[in-house]
Protein backbone atom coordinates (compact mmCIF):
# COMPACT_ATOMS: atom_id res chain seq x y z
CA UNK A 1 0.00 0.00 0.00
CA UNK A 2 1.07 3.64 -0.73
CA UNK A 3 1.00 5.64 2.53
CA UNK A 4 0.65 9.58 2.56
CA UNK A 5 2.55 11.61 5.06
CA UNK A 6 0.13 13.84 5.79
CA UNK A 7 -3.26 13.46 7.45
CA UNK A 8 -5.90 14.90 5.40
CA UNK A 9 -7.66 17.82 6.48
CA UNK A 10 -10.97 19.71 7.26
CA UNK A 11 -11.73 23.27 6.76
CA UNK A 12 -12.49 23.83 10.23
CA UNK A 13 -8.27 22.97 10.84
CA UNK A 14 -7.45 26.65 8.60
CA UNK A 15 -8.04 30.11 8.95
CA UNK A 16 -7.41 33.11 6.54
CA UNK A 17 -5.38 35.47 7.35
CA UNK A 18 -5.82 39.23 6.39
CA UNK A 19 -3.98 41.33 3.74
CA UNK A 20 -3.80 44.96 2.89
CA UNK A 21 -7.63 46.08 2.14
CA UNK A 22 -7.40 49.28 -0.11
CA UNK A 23 -10.23 51.81 0.14
CA UNK A 24 -11.87 50.33 -2.74
CA UNK A 25 -11.90 46.95 -1.58
CA UNK A 26 -15.30 47.26 0.16
CA UNK A 27 -18.36 44.52 0.10
CA UNK A 28 -20.43 46.78 -2.50
CA UNK A 29 -17.30 46.57 -5.09
CA UNK A 30 -16.98 42.30 -4.76
CA UNK A 31 -18.22 40.73 -7.43
CA UNK A 32 -18.67 37.19 -6.72
CA UNK A 33 -19.47 35.84 -10.37
CA UNK A 34 -18.09 32.65 -10.99
CA UNK A 35 -17.01 29.59 -13.92
CA UNK A 36 -18.82 26.29 -13.81
CA UNK A 37 -17.57 24.79 -16.89
CA UNK A 38 -14.58 24.42 -18.72
CA UNK A 39 -12.94 27.45 -21.33
CA UNK A 40 -10.01 27.80 -22.67
CA UNK A 41 -6.98 30.78 -22.30
CA UNK A 42 -8.46 33.77 -23.34
CA UNK A 43 -12.39 32.56 -23.49
CA UNK A 44 -15.22 33.00 -21.12
CA UNK A 45 -17.16 30.12 -19.33
CA UNK A 46 -20.41 29.17 -21.41
CA UNK A 47 -21.77 28.98 -17.96
CA UNK A 48 -21.26 31.62 -15.22
CA UNK A 49 -23.49 31.72 -11.86
CA UNK A 50 -23.47 35.66 -10.14
CA UNK A 51 -22.56 33.55 -6.81
CA UNK A 52 -20.71 30.44 -6.21
CA UNK A 53 -23.13 28.31 -4.92
CA UNK A 54 -25.19 24.93 -6.27
CA UNK A 55 -27.89 22.74 -4.16
CA UNK A 56 -26.53 19.59 -3.71
CA UNK A 57 -28.24 16.47 -6.16
CA UNK A 58 -30.90 15.72 -2.92
CA UNK A 59 -34.76 14.44 -2.76
CA UNK A 60 -35.11 16.23 0.42
CA UNK A 61 -33.33 19.50 -1.01
CA UNK A 62 -33.43 20.29 -4.71
CA UNK A 63 -36.50 20.37 -6.78
CA UNK A 64 -37.95 22.89 -8.14
CA UNK A 65 -39.17 25.47 -6.17
CA UNK A 66 -35.62 25.70 -4.47
CA UNK A 67 -34.52 25.29 -8.30
CA UNK A 68 -36.15 28.43 -9.25
CA UNK A 69 -35.45 30.56 -5.51
CA UNK A 70 -31.74 29.68 -5.92
CA UNK A 71 -31.45 30.91 -9.23
CA UNK A 72 -33.04 34.33 -8.16
CA UNK A 73 -30.38 34.60 -5.79
CA UNK A 74 -27.99 33.88 -8.93
CA UNK A 75 -26.89 30.15 -8.05
CA UNK A 76 -27.71 26.84 -9.27
CA UNK A 77 -29.35 23.83 -8.25
CA UNK A 78 -28.96 20.21 -9.47
CA UNK A 79 -32.42 18.50 -9.20
CA UNK A 80 -32.28 15.35 -8.03
CA UNK A 81 -31.94 12.42 -9.86
CA UNK A 82 -33.09 9.46 -7.49
CA UNK A 83 -37.25 10.03 -9.28
CA UNK A 84 -38.48 8.80 -12.60
CA UNK A 85 -36.85 10.22 -15.88
CA UNK A 86 -40.38 12.00 -16.41
CA UNK A 87 -41.10 13.28 -13.19
CA UNK A 88 -37.24 14.83 -13.71
CA UNK A 89 -38.07 16.27 -16.24
CA UNK A 90 -41.27 17.83 -15.74
CA UNK A 91 -39.29 19.54 -12.67
CA UNK A 92 -37.08 20.90 -15.25
CA UNK A 93 -40.04 21.71 -17.55
CA UNK A 94 -41.37 23.75 -14.37
CA UNK A 95 -38.05 25.86 -13.50
CA UNK A 96 -37.56 26.92 -16.94
CA UNK A 97 -41.36 28.15 -17.62
CA UNK A 98 -41.27 29.66 -14.32
CA UNK A 99 -40.58 33.65 -15.01
CA UNK A 100 -42.91 34.83 -12.21
CA UNK A 101 -44.26 35.99 -8.98
CA UNK A 102 -47.83 37.58 -10.66
CA UNK A 103 -50.61 35.11 -12.10
CA UNK A 104 -53.52 36.69 -12.75
CA UNK A 105 -56.21 34.67 -11.46
CA UNK A 106 -59.43 32.61 -12.96
CA UNK A 107 -62.24 34.65 -10.97
CA UNK A 108 -65.33 35.06 -10.97
CA UNK A 109 -65.72 38.40 -11.44
CA UNK A 110 -66.36 39.85 -15.41
CA UNK A 111 -65.36 42.81 -17.28
CA UNK A 112 -68.64 43.71 -16.50
CA UNK A 113 -67.90 44.20 -13.01
CA UNK A 114 -66.26 47.04 -11.22
CA UNK A 115 -63.41 47.93 -9.24
CA UNK A 116 -66.04 48.58 -6.23
CA UNK A 117 -67.42 45.22 -6.81
CA UNK A 118 -63.75 43.48 -6.90
CA UNK A 119 -63.12 45.34 -3.60
CA UNK A 120 -66.51 44.10 -2.11
CA UNK A 121 -65.71 40.84 -3.08
CA UNK A 122 -63.85 38.32 -0.93
CA UNK A 123 -61.02 38.09 -3.57
CA UNK A 124 -60.21 41.68 -2.56
CA UNK A 125 -59.69 40.74 1.35
CA UNK A 126 -57.04 38.54 -0.21
CA UNK A 127 -53.64 40.89 0.37
CA UNK A 128 -52.17 39.80 -2.25
CA UNK A 129 -54.98 40.58 -4.85
CA UNK A 130 -55.25 44.07 -7.27
CA UNK A 131 -57.50 44.60 -9.93
CA UNK A 132 -57.10 46.06 -12.98
CA UNK A 133 -59.52 48.36 -14.64
CA UNK A 134 -59.37 49.54 -18.24
CA UNK A 135 -59.01 53.24 -18.06
CA UNK A 136 -57.50 53.38 -14.63
CA UNK A 137 -60.01 54.70 -13.14
CA UNK A 138 -61.62 53.61 -10.17
CA UNK A 139 -65.08 53.02 -11.58
CA UNK A 140 -63.50 51.76 -15.30
CA UNK A 141 -64.61 48.58 -16.06
CA UNK A 142 -62.33 45.42 -14.97
CA UNK A 143 -59.64 44.23 -16.84
CA UNK A 144 -58.42 40.97 -14.64
CA UNK A 145 -57.69 40.50 -11.47
CA UNK A 146 -53.74 40.00 -10.77
CA UNK A 147 -52.85 37.87 -7.81
CA UNK A 148 -49.61 37.22 -6.05
CA UNK A 149 -47.69 34.00 -6.15
CA UNK A 150 -44.61 34.79 -4.62
CA UNK A 151 -44.92 38.38 -3.62
CA UNK A 152 -41.67 40.18 -3.62
CA UNK A 153 -41.45 42.34 -6.72
CA UNK A 154 -40.00 45.32 -4.24
CA UNK A 155 -37.48 45.71 -1.75
CA UNK A 156 -38.90 48.67 -0.90
CA UNK A 157 -42.69 47.45 -0.22
CA UNK A 158 -41.85 43.87 1.07
CA UNK A 159 -45.19 42.87 2.35
CA UNK A 160 -47.61 45.24 1.83
CA UNK A 161 -50.54 44.55 0.12
CA UNK A 162 -50.71 45.18 -3.67
CA UNK A 163 -53.69 47.56 -4.05
CA UNK A 164 -52.08 49.73 -1.32
CA UNK A 165 -49.77 50.77 -3.98
CA UNK A 166 -51.47 50.32 -6.89
CA UNK A 167 -54.37 52.48 -6.05
CA UNK A 168 -55.11 54.30 -8.00
CA UNK A 169 -54.74 52.39 -11.10
CA UNK A 170 -53.03 53.20 -14.32
CA UNK A 171 -54.57 53.51 -17.43
CA UNK A 172 -51.13 52.77 -19.23
CA UNK A 173 -51.02 48.83 -20.00
CA UNK A 174 -48.49 47.14 -22.26
CA UNK A 175 -49.57 43.74 -24.03
CA UNK A 176 -46.81 41.56 -24.85
CA UNK A 177 -44.01 43.06 -23.98
CA UNK A 178 -41.91 39.66 -24.30
CA UNK A 179 -39.56 39.66 -21.57
CA UNK A 180 -39.67 37.41 -18.41
CA UNK A 181 -40.44 39.23 -15.18
CA UNK A 182 -37.03 38.76 -13.41
CA UNK A 183 -35.78 40.54 -16.42
CA UNK A 184 -38.64 43.19 -15.99
CA UNK A 185 -38.03 43.33 -12.54
CA UNK A 186 -34.43 44.50 -12.63
CA UNK A 187 -35.53 46.43 -15.45
CA UNK A 188 -38.00 48.31 -13.24
CA UNK A 189 -35.95 48.66 -10.13
CA UNK A 190 -33.13 49.72 -12.68
CA UNK A 191 -35.23 52.52 -13.79
CA UNK A 192 -37.73 53.25 -10.87
CA UNK A 193 -40.33 52.46 -13.79
CA UNK A 194 -43.12 52.77 -10.80
CA UNK A 195 -44.90 49.72 -12.44
CA UNK A 196 -46.06 46.45 -12.09
CA UNK A 197 -45.48 43.36 -14.35
CA UNK A 198 -48.12 40.77 -15.08
CA UNK A 199 -47.93 37.37 -16.39
CA UNK A 200 -50.78 35.44 -17.71
CA UNK A 201 -51.05 31.62 -17.12
CA UNK A 202 -48.72 30.37 -19.01
CA UNK A 203 -45.96 32.66 -17.36
CA UNK A 204 -45.64 35.03 -20.27
CA UNK A 205 -45.21 38.73 -19.23
CA UNK A 206 -48.14 40.26 -21.10
CA UNK A 207 -48.17 43.57 -19.53
CA UNK A 208 -46.98 45.99 -17.33
CA UNK A 209 -49.07 48.15 -15.97
CA UNK A 210 -48.38 51.92 -14.94
CA UNK A 211 -49.41 54.36 -12.29
CA UNK A 212 -50.91 57.65 -13.27
CA UNK A 213 -47.98 59.60 -12.53
CA UNK A 214 -45.46 57.93 -15.02
CA UNK A 215 -44.51 59.53 -17.48
CA UNK A 216 -43.88 57.62 -21.14
CA UNK A 217 -42.59 60.70 -22.49
CA UNK A 218 -40.11 60.81 -20.72
CA UNK A 219 -38.68 56.80 -21.21
CA UNK A 220 -40.35 54.25 -23.08
CA UNK A 221 -40.01 51.16 -21.35
CA UNK A 222 -40.02 48.80 -24.39
CA UNK A 223 -36.50 50.18 -25.79
CA UNK A 224 -35.64 48.97 -22.00
CA UNK A 225 -36.88 45.38 -22.61
CA UNK A 226 -33.06 43.62 -24.62
CA UNK A 227 -34.39 39.47 -24.95
CA UNK A 228 -35.82 36.14 -23.63
CA UNK A 229 -33.95 34.58 -20.80
CA UNK A 230 -35.37 31.69 -18.68
CA UNK A 231 -33.86 30.62 -14.75
CA UNK A 232 -30.79 28.29 -15.45
CA UNK A 233 -31.09 24.58 -14.11
CA UNK A 234 -28.92 21.44 -13.47
CA UNK A 235 -29.93 17.94 -12.63
CA UNK A 236 -28.59 15.07 -11.37
CA UNK A 237 -28.20 11.68 -13.50
CA UNK A 238 -26.09 8.42 -12.71
CA UNK A 239 -23.98 5.98 -14.75
CA UNK A 240 -27.12 3.63 -15.30
CA UNK A 241 -29.70 4.88 -17.28
CA UNK A 242 -28.17 7.60 -18.82
CA UNK A 243 -29.35 7.11 -22.28
CA UNK A 244 -32.82 7.63 -21.30
CA UNK A 245 -32.69 9.97 -19.03
CA UNK A 246 -29.94 12.50 -20.37
CA UNK A 247 -31.86 12.66 -23.86
CA UNK A 248 -35.24 13.78 -21.87
CA UNK A 249 -33.43 16.30 -19.78
CA UNK A 250 -31.98 17.92 -22.78
CA UNK A 251 -35.20 18.21 -24.48
CA UNK A 252 -37.10 19.57 -21.37
CA UNK A 253 -34.70 22.61 -21.41
CA UNK A 254 -31.98 21.58 -18.67
CA UNK A 255 -28.73 23.69 -19.00
CA UNK A 256 -26.48 21.31 -17.08
CA UNK A 257 -26.04 17.87 -15.76
CA UNK A 258 -23.99 16.48 -13.30
CA UNK A 259 -23.12 12.36 -12.85
CA UNK A 260 -24.33 12.18 -8.97
CA UNK A 261 -21.67 9.43 -7.27
CA UNK A 262 -20.36 8.93 -4.34
CA UNK A 263 -17.07 7.49 -6.34
CA UNK A 264 -16.57 8.98 -9.61
CA UNK A 265 -13.49 7.49 -10.50
CA UNK A 266 -14.47 4.61 -12.47
CA UNK A 267 -15.06 3.68 -15.96
CA UNK A 268 -18.83 3.55 -15.88
CA UNK A 269 -18.32 7.89 -14.90
CA UNK A 270 -15.84 7.75 -18.24
CA UNK A 271 -18.60 6.07 -20.55
CA UNK A 272 -21.59 8.26 -19.48
CA UNK A 273 -19.58 11.52 -20.12
CA UNK A 274 -18.91 10.12 -23.48
CA UNK A 275 -22.09 8.93 -24.05
CA UNK A 276 -23.41 12.78 -23.01
CA UNK A 277 -20.49 14.16 -25.43
CA UNK A 278 -21.24 12.13 -28.08
CA UNK A 279 -25.48 12.32 -28.06
CA UNK A 280 -26.05 16.14 -26.92
CA UNK A 281 -24.76 19.40 -26.39
CA UNK A 282 -24.99 19.71 -22.66
CA UNK A 283 -22.36 20.56 -20.19
CA UNK A 284 -21.77 17.70 -18.01
CA UNK A 285 -20.13 17.41 -14.35
CA UNK A 286 -18.52 14.55 -13.04
CA UNK A 287 -17.69 13.26 -9.27
CA UNK A 288 -16.83 12.80 -6.96
CA UNK A 289 -12.69 12.47 -6.43
CA UNK A 290 -10.65 13.37 -3.67
CA UNK A 291 -7.28 13.17 -5.57
CA UNK A 292 -5.51 15.09 -8.57
CA UNK A 293 -5.20 11.23 -10.35
CA UNK A 294 -9.41 10.87 -10.11
CA UNK A 295 -9.62 14.45 -11.52
CA UNK A 296 -7.43 13.92 -14.35
CA UNK A 297 -9.16 10.81 -15.47
CA UNK A 298 -12.71 12.70 -15.64
CA UNK A 299 -11.12 15.68 -17.26
CA UNK A 300 -9.56 13.21 -20.06
CA UNK A 301 -12.94 12.12 -19.62
CA UNK A 302 -14.36 15.16 -21.21
CA UNK A 303 -15.75 16.54 -18.09
CA UNK A 304 -16.59 19.77 -18.29
CA UNK A 305 -16.39 20.34 -14.51
CA UNK A 306 -15.42 17.95 -11.58
CA UNK A 307 -17.17 17.75 -7.93
CA UNK A 308 -14.42 17.05 -5.53
CA UNK A 309 -15.80 14.97 -1.60
CA UNK A 310 -16.01 11.77 0.02
CA UNK A 311 -17.52 11.16 3.19
CA UNK A 312 -17.65 14.83 4.47
CA UNK A 313 -21.51 15.34 3.98
CA UNK A 314 -23.34 16.45 6.86
CA UNK A 315 -25.61 13.09 6.55
CA UNK A 316 -22.80 11.18 5.35
CA UNK A 317 -21.60 7.79 6.98
CA UNK A 318 -19.71 6.57 3.85
CA UNK A 319 -16.36 6.86 6.11
CA UNK A 320 -17.58 4.90 8.59
CA UNK A 321 -19.53 1.83 7.08
CA UNK A 322 -16.94 1.45 4.15
CA UNK A 323 -13.52 3.62 5.45
CA UNK A 324 -13.29 5.11 2.11
CA UNK A 325 -12.78 9.41 2.21
CA UNK A 326 -10.83 12.38 2.59
CA UNK A 327 -10.65 15.57 4.91
CA UNK A 328 -12.44 17.83 2.74
CA UNK A 329 -10.15 20.43 2.66
CA UNK A 330 -7.11 18.41 1.70
CA UNK A 331 -8.95 16.93 -1.00
CA UNK A 332 -9.80 20.35 -2.33
CA UNK A 333 -6.48 21.69 -2.49
CA UNK A 334 -5.12 18.75 -4.18
CA UNK A 335 -7.44 18.90 -6.85
CA UNK A 336 -7.17 22.49 -7.25
CA UNK A 337 -3.45 22.37 -7.39
CA UNK A 338 -4.02 19.90 -10.28
CA UNK A 339 -6.35 21.50 -12.05
CA UNK A 340 -4.34 24.71 -12.06
CA UNK A 341 -1.25 22.57 -13.25
CA UNK A 342 -3.63 21.23 -16.07
CA UNK A 343 -4.22 25.48 -17.08
CA UNK A 344 -0.74 25.78 -17.20
CA UNK A 345 0.11 22.86 -19.71
CA UNK A 346 -3.16 22.93 -21.91
CA UNK A 347 -4.51 26.64 -21.64
CA UNK A 348 -7.86 24.88 -20.59
CA UNK A 349 -9.64 25.81 -16.87
CA UNK A 350 -11.58 22.92 -15.30
CA UNK A 351 -13.68 24.51 -12.85
CA UNK A 352 -14.30 22.24 -9.68
CA UNK A 353 -16.86 21.95 -6.80
CA UNK A 354 -16.12 21.81 -3.61
CA UNK A 355 -19.29 19.16 -2.48
CA UNK A 356 -20.50 18.36 1.30
CA UNK A 357 -19.13 19.47 4.98
CA UNK A 358 -19.65 23.21 4.39
CA UNK A 359 -20.92 23.94 8.25
CA UNK A 360 -20.08 27.66 8.96
CA UNK A 361 -20.38 30.21 6.32
CA UNK A 362 -16.55 30.95 6.61
CA UNK A 363 -16.26 27.59 5.17
CA UNK A 364 -17.53 28.51 2.20
CA UNK A 365 -14.78 31.32 1.78
CA UNK A 366 -12.14 28.43 2.95
CA UNK A 367 -13.31 26.51 -0.18
CA UNK A 368 -13.19 29.34 -2.21
CA UNK A 369 -9.50 30.26 -1.02
CA UNK A 370 -8.39 26.84 -1.44
CA UNK A 371 -9.12 26.84 -5.24
CA UNK A 372 -12.84 25.82 -5.66
CA UNK A 373 -14.99 27.73 -8.31
CA UNK A 374 -18.11 26.73 -6.43
CA UNK A 375 -19.53 24.71 -3.66
CA UNK A 376 -22.40 22.21 -3.65
CA UNK A 377 -24.42 22.10 0.26
CA UNK A 378 -26.87 20.17 1.08
CA UNK A 379 -27.64 20.89 4.57
CA UNK A 380 -27.57 24.07 4.32
CA UNK A 381 -30.45 24.91 1.93
CA UNK A 382 -32.53 21.77 3.70
CA UNK A 383 -33.17 24.22 5.95
CA UNK A 384 -35.23 27.12 4.10
CA UNK A 385 -38.62 27.22 3.42
CA UNK A 386 -38.20 26.32 -0.23
CA UNK A 387 -37.05 23.04 0.20
CA UNK A 388 -38.92 20.19 -0.27
CA UNK A 389 -39.32 18.46 3.01
CA UNK A 390 -41.76 19.16 5.80
CA UNK A 391 -41.04 21.72 8.76
CA UNK A 392 -41.78 20.20 12.34
CA UNK A 393 -41.63 21.47 15.74
CA UNK A 394 -39.53 19.27 17.96
CA UNK A 395 -39.95 21.34 21.74
CA UNK A 396 -39.60 24.35 21.16
CA UNK A 397 -37.58 24.56 17.58
CA UNK A 398 -38.66 24.05 14.21
CA UNK A 399 -36.94 21.77 12.27
CA UNK A 400 -36.78 20.62 8.65
CA UNK A 401 -36.25 16.99 7.83
CA UNK A 402 -33.17 16.05 5.77
CA UNK A 403 -32.19 12.56 4.82
CA UNK A 404 -29.17 11.46 2.47
CA UNK A 405 -29.80 9.84 -1.18
CA UNK A 406 -27.72 6.64 0.58
CA UNK A 407 -30.39 6.48 3.22
CA UNK A 408 -32.86 3.98 3.57
CA UNK A 409 -35.65 6.82 2.82
CA UNK A 410 -34.34 7.45 -0.73
CA UNK A 411 -32.83 4.70 -1.26
CA UNK A 412 -30.97 5.97 -4.63
CA UNK A 413 -28.62 2.74 -4.77
CA UNK A 414 -27.76 3.88 -8.78
CA UNK A 415 -24.94 6.36 -6.38
CA UNK A 416 -23.69 3.84 -5.10
CA UNK A 417 -23.88 0.83 -7.62
CA UNK A 418 -20.67 -0.62 -8.40
CA UNK A 419 -22.12 -3.34 -10.98
CA UNK A 420 -23.93 -5.68 -8.18
CA UNK A 421 -27.47 -6.08 -7.26
CA UNK A 422 -29.55 -3.24 -8.39
CA UNK A 423 -30.75 -2.05 -4.73
CA UNK A 424 -28.89 -0.46 -1.72
CA UNK A 425 -27.70 -3.38 0.15
CA UNK A 426 -26.36 -0.97 2.80
CA UNK A 427 -27.04 2.32 3.95
CA UNK A 428 -24.29 5.10 3.65
CA UNK A 429 -26.29 8.01 4.91
CA UNK A 430 -28.86 8.83 7.44
CA UNK A 431 -32.14 10.82 7.78
CA UNK A 432 -31.84 13.36 9.94
CA UNK A 433 -33.53 16.89 11.41
CA UNK A 434 -31.72 20.08 10.64
CA UNK A 435 -32.72 23.76 12.21
CA UNK A 436 -35.59 25.28 10.35
CA UNK A 437 -33.63 28.69 9.57
CA UNK A 438 -36.51 30.93 7.63
CA UNK A 439 -36.16 31.72 3.77
CA UNK A 440 -33.25 31.31 1.44
CA UNK A 441 -33.05 34.80 0.01
CA UNK A 442 -32.53 35.83 3.79
CA UNK A 443 -30.06 33.36 4.41
CA UNK A 444 -28.03 33.87 1.18
CA UNK A 445 -27.78 37.34 1.22
CA UNK A 446 -26.28 37.18 4.77
CA UNK A 447 -24.03 34.24 3.85
CA UNK A 448 -23.14 36.34 0.69
CA UNK A 449 -22.35 39.51 2.77
CA UNK A 450 -19.75 37.43 5.12
CA UNK A 451 -17.76 36.11 2.51
CA UNK A 452 -17.53 39.31 0.90
CA UNK A 453 -16.51 40.80 4.36
CA UNK A 454 -13.62 37.92 4.72
CA UNK A 455 -12.65 38.80 1.19
CA UNK A 456 -12.21 42.31 1.75
CA UNK A 457 -10.19 41.36 5.23
CA UNK A 458 -7.99 39.57 2.42
CA UNK A 459 -8.07 42.31 0.26
CA UNK A 460 -9.73 40.11 -2.69
CA UNK A 461 -12.46 42.16 -4.89
CA UNK A 462 -13.13 38.64 -6.83
CA UNK A 463 -12.71 34.96 -5.94
CA UNK A 464 -9.48 34.20 -8.71
CA UNK A 465 -8.20 36.91 -6.58
CA UNK A 466 -8.78 35.63 -3.50
CA UNK A 467 -7.40 32.20 -4.99
CA UNK A 468 -4.39 33.99 -6.22
CA UNK A 469 -3.86 36.21 -2.92
CA UNK A 470 -4.95 34.20 0.14
CA UNK A 471 -2.87 33.37 2.96
CA UNK A 472 -4.16 30.17 4.45
CA UNK A 473 -2.60 28.89 7.80
CA UNK A 474 -3.80 25.83 9.69
CA UNK A 475 -4.90 26.00 13.99
CA UNK A 476 -3.76 23.94 16.51
CA UNK A 477 -6.61 22.45 18.35
CA UNK A 478 -6.52 24.28 21.06
CA UNK A 479 -6.07 27.82 19.16
CA UNK A 480 -9.51 26.69 17.79
CA UNK A 481 -11.21 26.98 21.51
CA UNK A 482 -9.64 30.68 21.36
CA UNK A 483 -11.68 31.12 18.44
CA UNK A 484 -15.04 30.86 19.87
CA UNK A 485 -16.94 32.84 22.40
CA UNK A 486 -14.61 31.84 25.44
CA UNK A 487 -14.40 32.20 29.45
CA UNK A 488 -17.38 34.14 29.49
CA UNK A 489 -20.86 33.30 31.02
CA UNK A 490 -23.31 33.91 27.17
CA UNK A 491 -26.29 35.50 27.92
CA UNK A 492 -29.50 33.69 26.67
CA UNK A 493 -29.59 36.02 23.61
CA UNK A 494 -26.43 34.96 22.21
CA UNK A 495 -26.75 31.30 22.44
CA UNK A 496 -28.36 30.38 19.19
CA UNK A 497 -26.07 32.79 17.36
CA UNK A 498 -23.83 31.35 14.48
P1 LIG B 1 -23.81 18.63 3.22
O1 LIG B 1 -23.90 19.94 2.50
O2 LIG B 1 -25.11 18.24 3.86
O3 LIG B 1 -22.68 18.58 4.20
O4 LIG B 1 -23.46 17.53 2.13
C1 LIG B 1 -24.24 17.36 0.99
C2 LIG B 1 -23.56 16.34 0.10
O5 LIG B 1 -23.53 15.05 0.76
C3 LIG B 1 -24.26 16.05 -1.21
O6 LIG B 1 -24.03 17.02 -2.19
C4 LIG B 1 -23.70 14.69 -1.59
O7 LIG B 1 -22.47 14.80 -2.28
C5 LIG B 1 -23.43 14.05 -0.24
N1 LIG B 1 -24.39 12.96 0.07
C6 LIG B 1 -25.69 12.85 -0.19
N2 LIG B 1 -26.15 11.66 0.30
C7 LIG B 1 -25.11 11.05 0.85
C8 LIG B 1 -25.11 9.76 1.49
O8 LIG B 1 -26.11 9.09 1.53
C9 LIG B 1 -24.00 11.88 0.71
N3 LIG B 1 -23.99 9.35 2.02
O9 LIG B 1 -22.83 11.67 1.10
Amino acid sequence: AFYYQEPSRTFSEYLLLPNLTTKDCIPANVNMRTPIVKFAKGERSAIELNIPFASAVMQAVSDNHLAVALAQTGGISFLFGSQSVADQAAMVRKVKAYKAGFVTSRSNLTPDHTLADVLASKEANGHSTVAITHDGSPTGKLLGIVTSRDYRISRDLPDKPIHSFMTPFSSLIYGKVGITLPEANDLIWEHKLNCLPIIDDEQNLVYLVFRKDYDRNKENPLELLDDKKSYIVGAGINTKDYKERVPALAEAGVDIVVLDSSDGYSEWQREAIQYVKEHTDLKIGAGNVVDREGFLYLVESGADFVKVGIGGGSICITREQKGIGRGQATALIEVAQARDEYYEKTGIYIPICSDGGIVHDYHITLALAMGANFVMMGRYFARFDESPTKKLKIGNSYVKEYWAEGSNRARNWQRYDLGGKQSLVFEEGVDSYVPYAGSLRENVEKTISKIKSTMCNCGAKTIEELQRTARISLVSATSLVEGGAHDVMLKESSLGAD
